[in-house]
């Protein structure tokens, strides 16, 4: 699946969050509990260098609970990161946020400094919703589309905390195949009608290897087909997609199964694992490494051929 963003778009990111690091003392990324290695910026990591890290799995209420306990100790793994797993449904256990920035930067609570946060994430991780709830009030504009244009907004959320709220966008982890499926699945990037049903096949799929209980009960599959198409097929026979002739309507099966993956109908599910996402990592980088040999060969080639 391609995905189009703008490397303008990027170095913009990337400048202002460069800009304003040196200001603060806490990055808090927000990634979605679903899927929190294609929900998180490739860069930040490089660019927030040996700054403290409170990683928010958000949506958790959407989210398998045991994977999303499995995540929190995989990323808490690296040092200086603390997680968190949170929901809007629970908004008292978000306003801990600002207790455990500080627990997290005993230095400034010993100065009795004020704490500046720097929150950041990919569109639709629920940043906005999560920051009205800190501040009380509602200072972010919620909803499905991203805000391009912002302009930088200074938070208290109480115990001496300051978010900062990085204008600019971040950009998803879209060099993995299956993380742009990923992040259309669960609705963080738009899924055009073109790729609808590629989406839903991807997703039944998945839930054919990893919750097969969940076709048992939402859709009532005795068998679970072993391909992708054929899941999907099979979930649109059982609710009614069906044209003159008895083909599946597949397009309607794949708006059916998003649907209901979306709102939580098919249960807390997640889309990917720690070692899924290792794996994934070291397929990327041998696809990386080939890339760059065709190029060098290219270009030696080019320059044979010209002297
Ligand atoms: N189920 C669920 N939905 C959420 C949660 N937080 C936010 N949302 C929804 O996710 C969508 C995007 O939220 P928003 O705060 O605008 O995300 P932002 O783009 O990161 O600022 C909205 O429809 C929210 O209602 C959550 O914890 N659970
Ligand atoms: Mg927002």
């Amino acid at each position: 699946m391609q995905i189009q963003w703008y490397p303008g778009h990027m170095h913009k990111a990337g400048k202002e969050i460069k800009e304003i690091l040196p200001k603060t003392d806490i990055v808090i990324e927000v990634l979605d509990a679903r899927i929190p290695f294609s929900s998180a910026n490739p860069f930040l990591a490089q660019l927030r260098g040996d700054k403290p890290c409170l990683k928010i799995l958000n949506k958790s209420d959407l989210a398998d609970p045991e994977l999303t306990a499995a995540w929190q100790s995989y990323l808490e793994r690296e040092h200086g990161v603390r997680t968190l797993a949170l929901t809007s449904r629970e908004p008292d256990k978000m306003r801990k946020i600002a207790e455990l920035c500080r627990k997290m930067l005993p230095e400034q609570v010993q100065n009795d400094r004020i704490v500046h946060a720097l929150i950041m994430g990919i569109p639709n991780v629920g940043k906005s919703t999560l920051i009205n709830i800190l501040a009380g009030r509602t200072v972010a504009k919620t909803g499905n589309e991203p805000a391009v244009t912002k302009t930088q907004q200074r938070i208290a959320i109480g115990n001496n905390v300051v978010l900062l709220d990085t204008p600019g966008m971040l950009w998803p982890n879209i060099e993995n195949k299956n993380s742009g499926y990923r992040l259309a699945a669960t609705g963080a990037i738009k899924d055009t009608a073109l790729h609808h049903e590629a989406i839903a096949a991807f997703v039944a799929g998945y839930l054919g290897q990893h919750y097969p209980a969940c076709l048992h009960e939402r859709f009532q599959l005795q068998e679970i087909p072993e391909s992708a198409d054929e899941v999907l097929e099979a979930i649109g026979r059982k609710r009614g997609c069906l044209r003159s002739g008895g083909r599946v309507e597949l397009d309607k099966a794949a708006k059916i199964l998003l649907n209901e993956l979306r709102s939580g109908s098919l249960g807390r599910i997640s889309l990917e694992t720690p070692t899924m996402m290792e794996k994934e990592l070291a397929e990327v980088a041998v696809i990386r490494e080939q890339k760059a040999e065709k190029n060098r060969l290219r270009k030696q080639k080019r320059g044979s051929s010209e002297g």
